[in-house]
């Protein structure tokens, strides 16, 4: 039998000090059954960091873990209670998720990390910057209940298309920073300070917009980072895991791999209406309290795209969704 679960965020649940070091194989637990925190996922394979408990000799090492049964459903924040077999961990049970973020399109579910209480979305003027990229990211965010900061990253690189695709989140209410990882390495720092403390915050991006490079600059850790394609506009892709990594006494923050499209085929027609806070700011309700705002008459967000209130190209990125994405993954279980 599993150990009863803990409350997500005991002071047991924290990841280790150690980071960066190899993970040990649990022949060093000597525990027949642990907790921990899943901080990495390689394919079917996991690393556990297990919790500083009293009396567990395993407590806050770094572990090789594999689900029971091969399950995959496991992703990177996960609070997980294993056993050991055969040299490795074991993960027997997941604890109930506060949240998960992930993407999907029509084909494939990418779950990005679970527990998390903000997604800093980075990007950069090179590569170019997709304004879609960034309101696909904080629809993701609003629908999972998950508070968004958009980073704008390289602002030594002058791009007046990054700087109005701040402005645009700025204006749909999200928090925004702006930053130079290589041109000012010490305010990048302090700023990503403010912005990650005591909060477990997943970074996502395309590829080469520095996501590796700020967190190296947080945390003082060694991420590799990459140089940008030659082949120009989307840089290669660095980071190959998505690595959770403990920072401070409460707080973490998840590197992950760049990519590029941010499918939202688990979100439904209303989840889609419900997470755009600029139509949150039509107060008139619609005709029909289920209105998706697309062909239906009388409908208060197409007349506040109509008198400018809304952006029509806001508009025409959600009817975009409502005709590409949505539902495409309806059926797909969120657990
Ligand atoms: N000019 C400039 N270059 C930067 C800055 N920050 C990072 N870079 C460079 O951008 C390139 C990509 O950085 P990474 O940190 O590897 O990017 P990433 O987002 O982690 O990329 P993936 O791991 O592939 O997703 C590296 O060559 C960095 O040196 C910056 O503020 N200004
Ligand atoms: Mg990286
Ligand atoms: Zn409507």
């Amino acid at each position: 039998m599993p150990r009863r679960p803990q409350p997500p965020d005991s002071s047991a649940a924290r990841a280790p000090q150690a980071r960066g070091a190899a993970p040990q194989r649990s022949g060093d637990c000597l525990d027949e059954r642990c907790a921990g925190r899943v901080v990495a996922r390689f394919g079917s394979r996991y690393i556990v960091a297990v919790d500083r408990a009293a009396g567990d000799t395993a407590a806050g090492q770094e572990l090789d873990a594999i689900g029971r049964g091969r399950r995959q459903d496991i992703v990177v924040g996960d609070r997980v209670h294993c056993s050991r077999e055969q040299g490795l961990l074991v993960i027997e049970a997941v604890e109930p998720r506060r949240n998960l973020l992930f993407r999907a399109d029509a084909n494939r579910t990418k779950p990005l990390a679970a527990n998390v209480d903000q997604i800093a979305i980075v990007f950069a003027a090179q590569p170019p910057p997709q304004p879609e990229f960034v309101w696909r990211a904080l629809l993701a965010a609003a629908a999972a209940g998950v508070e968004p900061v958009a980073i704008l990253n390289k602002i030594d690189l002058e791009s007046a298309a990054a700087l109005a695709a701040l402005d645009e989140v700025a204006r749909l209410g999200a928090r925004v920073v702006r930053v130079s990882a290589r041109g000012n390495p010490r305010g990048a720092a302090q700023q990503l300070e403010q912005v990650c403390r005591d909060r477990i915050t997943l970074f996502v991006g395309q590829s080469g917009v520095g996501k590796s490079t700020l967190l190296n600059l947080l945390i003082g850790s060694e991420l590799r980072t990459g140089v940008l394609s030659r082949r120009g506009t989307h840089g290669r892709q660095t980071t190959t895991a998505t690595r959770w990594l403990a920072y401070g006494t409460r707080g973490a923050v998840i590197d992950s791999p760049g990519f590029h499209e941010f499918g939202l085929g688990h979100l439904s027609a209303a989840e889609l209406a419900r997470s755009m806070p600029d139509f949150a700011a039509v107060t008139q309700p619609c005709r029909f309290a289920d209105c998706h705002h697309a062909e239906e008459p009388d409908c208060q967000v197409r007349a506040a795209v109509e008198d400018g209130q809304i952006s029509r190209a806001r508009y025409e990125f959600y009817r975009k969704l409502l005709a590409q994405d949505s539902g495409t993954m309806a059926a797909h279980s969120r657990k």
